[in-house]
């Protein structure tokens, strides 16, 4: 064979187009033909460069038995992390080069289409015994997914080369194979041409990171096959339309159906797919040569009206963007692996999943077709990093590219159209604009009827539906109420306004947050033209490292030595690196509870949000709790709400429960699955709801004098001295209370659109405090306070009173903030100021510590996760216990976090058994934000991986009059208006109480 790019010095490298050598890889399914896995261990050689290649490469008799070994699939530098026994490596070590973590920027220079001589390449080797072909028989090599550009030698012959890393590529290689031993051979670059299209906001990882199979074609076998599976919601009634390259039959044995490819079958009745109910059948597609088995979903897409229509009834989608990523693989994933992310997502009722940035592992596919999970199913295509040269020679815009781009989106769809799953195509990601883009869609549009989708196409002139990235909350109502700023071109914004609109990423998930998501589904509830939304992302793409000390951490950018890097901007997910769901993850779980209850007084209002089911699988479990401990509890049955419908349910009548001093009681309503659904439990709860029944207010205790001790006083447990500190509460050390309005910066707080700026332009993070006077006042102990930091006017004064209460101590704190609070004041040569804008708090509150609290924390009030004033959705009134440890969210990037709100009680306890008392408690006259850590802010913020945190000597508590809110300001709009803190006069008290 002859090529146009010479295989054996690898000249593709610089090439445009496609590759060459290759057939179509459609979807395969699973057949009665043999298939050949080829992954295992292969023979592998790491050069440095094409200067490094390795002579006559491809050739059988080369002798590579001194070569190493690798897993195929995985990605080298992911493997080479570890030695043969799989152990991490330190620093230095390491095997195969590093992963490289850039967001937008070419790992380098952008001088399309060439890459640098610095382009490792993989070459792997591997023999392996095939039984040969029959007369007409052929063999086809397959490789799911290499990055980036690829060359293939079978028995010392050069079959072709490829790219597209994450689509399936295919080879006729039945002049080569033969009976008994075989050798291939696939050189794998590092860098290429290709990768000018592949810049997608993830590590830059290489090697063959799917699976790799030899496929026996028989004589007359289904190389191809397309499953058109309609469902008509007003009659019931399938059509079936099975297209194979081959003649062939059709049987769908459960309905008794069958018939002829390539001819309609029309079936009276059948159970649709939704993602809802997805119910599959099973089918045999038979020609003379081979049979498939196949399963098949019917349902129909259709937009009407600014609506997508799944069978006729309008979908919401409640989605996540996903990257394919393991902490330990890499973007080698195991079956188990993607089960678990689809165990997790039914659980969070997440219905829909953009696959971000490429096309997924088919199996993926498969999982959300039997799961039932909505997919924009999104191309292999990101030319991001263009924006950095001005769009200039980007790719999308220039005809050389474009047989590469239609290459991609024409594999896309042989390879996926089958999917139920798949509801729409997406040309690609932060692509830029050009031609290319619009032929891709000219391709998908002609041949599938499934609506087309991407996010650069603003005016939406070739896209059929709307889609944006991070608009505020304020121009996604505009655009739901369909008055939104038009495009310049009438006809294409005529046309956009028919559209659905779509939040293809929202709500960045970036370390402490995202906030505001309440605040978008309020949006989403309300106007019928919002489709809804993707959460950017997933998962936290973070790797498993070992630091010196042989600890394992999860690492980010920049822990690989790499010399341009986006550090923590890979993890910003909904589950942690491990998969544990975050705060986030809870948090828009129950935002986007298909099920929402109001409780009222006498009754319950059950909203069914779901599109296509009634809520015959539910019911709601009720109880009764009076601080914290339940009362009464009962079940609710369910009458018949269909899909988008709602009821009220009848309360059943409860005595009013008996409350002691300052106790609350009450009403949780959960919903509740009846039995297992698929990958739901039986007993998981889908949404809660809450009211307070009732209420005493606290009653202070009454006082008693402080009693002079020492230089200071002694009141109730605690010592104060004569310079107004507390020095000791129960017997226990302390350090003493002082002004809090710090918090370790959150990623969203630290971001450039955050406000994290102008607090520390305010010094809100390095607060000097002076005591003004300490007075024994009515038998109470004053003490007057002002703080503020240095070279600024703005600050606070603050009077504590401590007061005796019996065998208690009470502290009343009352915080009155002075000056400007005003951020950028610049004076001018002239001395004149410009004030720039208020600038409001993280949080105000008080922060102590206390020795050897370190074991149990009990709390009534919200919980048990953490929460903040824009994400409080998900946690719960009730009376919570973990440990002082467990209390913390192991954000992989450390930042503020565990703040539980609206906190009534809490008790602390020591694990050291001493003569010292066991426990604190802390009763708030009004209700707390309260935060206990073994460790200080300044720590949290210090710490650049979870990793470094080490518990202290002294147990940090903090209790908050208020916080700011999260924001999503990592990308995305900053904390809401609403959820802002302002400097204005505030209160605090608490009784310390210790036994
Ligand atoms: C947006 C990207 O599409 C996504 O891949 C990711 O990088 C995200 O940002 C940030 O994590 S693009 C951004 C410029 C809005």
């Amino acid at each position: 064979m002859t090529f146009v790019h010479d295989i054996e010095t690898a000249a593709f490298v610089a090439a445009v187009e496609p590759g060459e050598g290759r057939r179509v890889a459609a979807q395969i399914a699973p057949t009665d033909a043999p298939v050949l896995s080829l992954d295992g261990p292969w023979r592998f050689r790491l050069g440095e460069g094409l200067h490094d290649l390795t002579p006559s490469f491809g050739a059988e008799a080369l002798d590579d038995a001194n070569w190493d070994e690798i897993a195929v699939p995985s990605s080298w530098q992911i493997a080479g992390l570890r030695d043969a026994d799989g152990a991490l490596l330190p620093r230095g070590e390491w095997r195969y080069g590093a992963p490289a973590y850039t967001n937008i920027r070419y790992p380098f220079p952008v001088d399309p289409p060439a890459v640098p001589n610095e382009n490792p390449v993989g070459e792997y080797r591997r023999r392996f015994e095939y039984p040969g072909l029959a007369e007409g028989e052929h063999a086809v090599l397959r490789f799911e997914g290499v990055d980036s550009s690829f060359s293939v030698w079978v028995n010392g012959v050069a079959v072709g080369w490829g790219t597209g890393s994450r689509l399936a590529t295919e080879f006729d290689v039945t002049a080569l194979i033969r009976a008994g031993e075989n050798t291939v051979a696939v050189r794998v670059l590092q860098w290429s041409a290709a990768t000018y299209l592949e810049d997608q906001d993830m590590w830059w990882v290489s090697g063959i990171f799917r699976s790799v199979s030899l496929r026996t074609r028989p004589v007359g076998g289904i190389d191809e096959h397309r499953i058109r599976a309609d469902y008509d919601a007003t009659t019931g009634e399938a059509r079936l339309l099975v297209e194979t390259d081959v003649p062939a039959t059709v049987r769908i044995p459960e309905l008794a159906v069958s018939g002829t490819a390539g001819e309609p079958i029309v079936i009276s009745s059948v159970e649709p797919w939704t993602a809802e109910t997805p119910r599959l059948y099973d089918a045999e597609i038979a020609s003379p040569g081979e049979t498939l088995r196949v399963r098949i979903g019917f349902r129909t897409l259709k937009i009407v009206d600014g609506e997508l229509l799944v069978n006729g009834s309008p979908i919401r989608l409640r989605g996540v963007n996903r990257h394919e990523w393991h902490p330990d693989t890499g973007r080698t994933l195991d079956v188990a692996t993607m089960l678990r992310d689809i165990e997790l997502l039914k659980t969070h009722n997440i219905n829909a999943v953009r696959t971000s940035h490429y096309p997924p592992d088919p199996r993926f596919l498969d999982l959300c077709d039997e799961h039932g999970l909505y997919v924009i199913d999104e191309c292999d295509v990101e030319t991001h990093g263009f924006v950095h040269a001005g769009w200039v020679q980007n790719p999308p815009a220039d005809p050389r590219w474009r047989a590469a781009m239609l290459d991609r989106a024409e594999r896309m769809l042989a390879r996926d159209r089958n999917h139920p799953s798949v509801i729409m195509w997406s040309l690609g990601n932060e692509a830029g604009a050009g031609d290319n883009l619009q032929a891709m869609a000219d391709l998908l549009h002609a041949g599938d009827d499934r609506p087309v989708h991407y996010e650069g196409d603003q005016n939406s002139s070739y896209v059929d539906v709307y889609s944006r990235m991070y608009a505020a909350p304020d121009e996604v109502a505009l655009i739901g109420a369909g008055v939104e700023p038009g495009t310049p071109d009438v006809a294409a914004d005529a046309r956009r306004r028919r559209q659905p609109f779509l939040l293809c990423e929202y709500a960045h998930a970036m370390g402490n947050g995202p906030g505001a998501l309440i605040d978008y589904e309020r949006l989403f509830d309300r106007y019928p033209r919002l489709l809804g939304g993707f959460v950017w992302e997933w998962m936290d793409q973070g790797i498993t490292q070992v630091d010196a000390r042989g600890r394992e951490f999860v690492a980010y950018g920049g822990d690989f030595d790499e010399a341009l890097h986006d550090s923590t901007y890979i993890i910003d997910g909904l589950v942690f690196a491990d998969r544990t769901p975050s705060p986030g993850l809870t948090e828009y779980a129950a935002v986007i509870s298909p099920v929402r209850l109001t409780v009222g007084s006498d009754a319950v209002r059950v909203e069914n949000r779901h599109d296509h089911v009634s809520l015959d699988g539910f019911e709601l479990a009720w109880r009764v709790e009076v601080d914290g401990d339940q009362v009464a509890s009962g079940m609710l049955a369910l009458p018949e709400i269909g899909p988008r419908a709602d009821a009220d349910i009848a309360l059943p009548i409860l005595d009013a429960p008996a409350l002691a001093d300052g106790q609350q009681a009450w009403l949780t309503i959960d919903v509740v699955r009846r039995a297992d659904a698929d990958v739901v439990p039986a007993g998981h709860v889908v949404g809660t709801g809450q009211r307070l029944l009732a209420e005493r207010t606290r009653t202070l205790r009454s006082a008693t004098p402080a009693v002079a001790a020492g230089d200071g006083w002694r009141l109730g447990p605690a010592e104060i001295d004569d310079r107004g500190r507390l020095v000791s509460l129960g017997g226990r050390a302390v350090t003493t209370p002082v002004l809090d309005i710090w918090r370790a910066l959150t990623d969203n707080d630290s971001h450039v659109e955050g406000q994290g700026a102008r607090w520390l332009e305010l010094g809100f993070d390095r607060m000097l405090h002076r005591t003004v006077e300490v007075v024994e006042d009515d038998g109470a102990i004053r003490v007057e306070t002002v703080t503020g930091a240095a070279g600024v006017d703005s600050g606070f004064a603050t009077t504590w009173v401590w007061t005796a209460v019996g065998d208690a101590v009470h502290l009343r704190v009352r915080i009155r903030p002075h000056g400007q609070f005003r951020a950028g004041i610049e004076p001018t040569t002239l001395g004149v100021a410009a004030p720039g804008p208020v600038v409001t708090l993280p949080r105000l509150g008080i922060t102590f510590a206390l020795d050897g609290l370190d074991d149990r924390v009990r709390w009534f009030g919200l919980g048990p996760g953490e929460s903040y004033p824009d994400s409080r959705q998900a946690v719960r009134v009730g009376a919570h216990e973990t440990s002082v440890a467990a209390f913390q969210t192991p954000y992989a990037h450390p930042q503020e976090n565990g703040a539980r709100q609206d906190v009534r009680w809490a008790e602390i306890s020591g694990s050291e058994i001493t003569g010292r008392s066991p426990r604190l408690r802390i009763e708030a006259d009004e209700s707390l934000g309260f935060t206990v850590r073994p460790w200080r802010t300044a720590d949290l913020e210090r710490a650049t991986h979870a990793v470094q945190l080490e518990p202290s000597d002294r147990t940090w508590i903090t209790l908050d009059v208020a916080q700011a809110g999260l924001g999503t300001a990592s990308c995305g709009p900053d904390t809401l208006p609403p959820y802002w803190l302002h400097p204005q006069e505030r209160e605090l008290g608490v009784t310390f109480i210790v036994d």
